[in-house]
């Protein structure tokens, strides 16, 4: 019988329902010895936190997350909140002795990170942060292939995660969602929201990042600001682009946007080896495409590879060979992960370390920007 982690969940927007479903549905498909129970969800407006608890099934309410990191009745509190709340909650979480996962990026910026870290190793607790992407089957695919070496010696690595839904300039800042427009709350722009994940699978699949050279632009450099009323000043990034070398010496292109008209989340990664190619687009999760330069001469060609057999990672836990499954499927692989590794009492990748160094990169990146010189990652 699998023991309960009751989880509190602070926030119930995209990802607090991403979550939640993740949370509900991993015992069904996954044999585990924890099991996640939908406790309480904590939120300032208690009347849709409710109904929120109704629709998902948590327990209570609270209005306040403090009483929620505090309540004994809470083994793991899940940080759903904009990025501005990470570090408070996940520190006074820490105090109070709970398993932390939080979402992406850890921080507003690598001092806030250091300190989050600080209180989490001090005080021992689980933690994880929700780079979802690594645990798309055809994602965890290309790792499997690059750690078993085939691919030799690496050359590029590239990525690019390309949205379009800022371009309107009469779109406000500010409140539900579009908190991503406001650098109080979001820290930085596509560089702290997009490009974290690009950097996040870059760190796990290629290795550490040496420096950077960057450039940064804000078309719409004022909107209305959805909480005041006022016309306020745009202080994030609309699109950001880098190049990089990797310390295997491979060298780094990566590029994010939310004004690439047409193109809604098309994250896309590519790695270059001596003797191999791997190729990943969001849009067309389930597909590897993998150039294998050992093929006879007169065979070679990119092939897509259906990431959907039994033994390719996580798909024996669902259907027949040949039937896809989704985006939502990343969180349910990381609650299965995180469960795993709860049990084990071992780390759950990416901890908070792990994001701490994508976040070392973020700063590296928006620093260069700002100096217009190339800037070492610490
Ligand atoms: P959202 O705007 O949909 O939801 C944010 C939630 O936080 C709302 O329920 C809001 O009421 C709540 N909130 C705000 N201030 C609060 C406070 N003081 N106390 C309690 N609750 C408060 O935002 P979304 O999209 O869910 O993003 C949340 C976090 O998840 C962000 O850090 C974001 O970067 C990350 N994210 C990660 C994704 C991924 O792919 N892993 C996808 C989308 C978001
Ligand atoms: C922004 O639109 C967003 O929701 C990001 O916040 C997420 O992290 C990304 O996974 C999808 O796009």
């Amino acid at each position: 019988m699998a023991k309960p982690l009751r989880i509190g969940m602070i926030g119930y927007g995209f990802m607090g329902r991403a979550h939640s479903n993740g949370y509900k549905r991993v015992s069904d498909f996954f044999d585990l010895d924890y099991t996640p129970v939908l406790q309480a969800v904590a939120a300032r407006d208690t009347a849709k936190a409710q109904v929120f608890a109704d629709r998902w099934g948590y327990k209570r309410v609270e209005s306040d997350w403090r009483k929620l990191v505090a309540a004994d009745d809470i083994d793991a509190i899940d940080i759903c909140t904009p990025n501005n709340l990470h570090a408070e909650i996940a520190i006074e979480a820490a105090k109070h002795g709970k398993a932390i996962l939080c979402e992406k990026p850890l921080a507003m910026d690598v001092a806030e990170g250091e300190r989050m870290l600080a209180a989490i190793e001090k005080a021992g607790v689980p933690n994880m942060v929700w780079y979802n992407y690594r645990r798309i089957p055809a994602v965890t695919f290309a790792k499997q292939i690059i750690d078993s070496g085939k691919l030799g010696r690496i050359f590029h690595y590239r990525a690019e995660f390309l949205q379009d839904w800022t371009i309107a300039a009469d779109l406000p800042q500010g409140g539900a969602a579009l908190w991503r427009l406001d650098a109080k709350a979001a820290g930085s722009g596509v560089t702290g929201d997009l490009l974290a994940h690009c950097i996040d699978t870059a760190l796990w699949l290629n290795g550490a990042v040496t420096n950077v050279t960057a450039m940064t632009e804000t078309f719409v450099k004022e909107r209305t600001h959805q909480l005041t009323g006022k016309i306020e000043p745009v202080e994030i990034d609309d699109a950001c682009s880098f190049l990089c070398h990797f310390k295997n010496g491979s060298l780094g292109l990566f590029e994010s946007t939310r004004y690439a008209r047409g193109h809604k989340a098309l994250y896309t990664f590519e790695i270059n080896g001596e003797n191999m190619s791997l190729k990943w687009d969001l849009h067309d999760l389930h597909r590897l495409q993998v150039f294998d330069y050992a093929d006879a001469g007169n065979m070679r060609g990119w092939k897509s590879i259906h990431v959907t057999d039994g033994d390719h990672p996580y798909m024996d836990k669902w259907w027949v060979p040949g039937l896809a499954i989704g985006y939502e499927h990343s969180f349910v692989h990381q609650v299965a992960d995180f469960l795993v590794a709860f049990a084990k009492k071992q780390p759950a990748h990416p901890t908070f370390r792990d994001a701490l160094q994508t976040q070392r990169v973020c700063d590296a990146v928006l620093a260069s920007a700002k100096s217009h010189q190339w800037v070492d990652v610490g």
